[in-house]
């Protein structure tokens, strides 16, 4: 795989344009085939994330990441892992996604140095200046319209957090998650992210490689 830095600020800033997020319990079908046709329609990063009922735990889950991994490399997008920090460390992924219930920031950073990415979930201005101060490259923020895809969500908030850090002059890679579709991802960018990330938009799609190209068009044609 090439050596992109993804930590450089503007090379991020891309690769979280249109950012796909997905672990088996979120596909109808064949996780590998999901992601290969959301590489083919034109997706910029990849979150394994292998949570709620029916995920995969122990050697199956490390198993299910390695094949997407695979995929991700041939297609050189970013592989990001959700929260299994020992699992990100193991396969030598770009990077890892946290919430604030995680580890904090900068002990993960201590654990998988400084060429990985860092995302962090945030919900407030005190969990940002928090996790920019322990060296998150991007935010998380959401979610931004109803989801029922994550159980424990917070109530949805729109993208008034998202417009309060630009406000306030933060100039970290943001994305916008919960509830994106191709129809309102342009808000969520005119707000001031950087990108969307979704899962349910995209993995239930009918065709997924056409959901990721209406995507696509709908965050790059602003
Ligand atoms: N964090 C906040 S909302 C959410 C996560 C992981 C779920 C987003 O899924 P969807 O299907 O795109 O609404
Ligand atoms: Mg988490």
């Amino acid at each position: 795989m090439s050596r992109l830095n993804f930590r450089n600020r503007d090379s991020l800033r891309e690769a979280l344009k249109v950012y796909f997020i997905m672990g088996s319990p979120n596909c109808t079908g064949n996780p590998d085939r999901v992601l290969q046709e959301a590489v083919e329609g034109g997706i910029t990063l990849f979150q394994f994330r292998e949570k709620g009922s029916g995920a995969l735990t122990g050697d199956k889950k490390a198993e299910l990441a390695k094949e997407l991994q695979q995929i991700c490399r041939e297609y050189q997008i970013p592989f990001i892992i959700n929260d299994d920090i020992d699992l990100a460390i193991a396969l030598n992924a770009d990077g890892v996604h946290i919430g604030q219930e995680d580890e904090p920031v900068a002990e993960v950073r201590n654990k998988i140095g400084h060429d990985k990415i860092i995302g962090v979930s945030v919900h407030s201005y005190d969990e940002a200046i928090t996790a920019l101060r322990g060296g998150a490259d991007y935010f998380g923020i959401g979610p931004v319209f109803p989801t029922n895809t994550k159980e424990d969500a917070k109530p949805s908030n729109g993208t008034k957090l998202i417009e309060e850090l630009r406000n306030k002059e933060f100039s970290i890679p943001i994305v916008g998650i919960g509830g994106i579709t191709a129809e309102n991802a342009g808000s969520v960018i005119k707000a001031g992210a950087d990108g969307v990330s979704v899962i349910t938009a995209i993995s239930h799609a009918p065709s997924v490689s056409e959901a990721v190209k209406v995507l696509r068009k709908s965050v790059l044609d602003l």
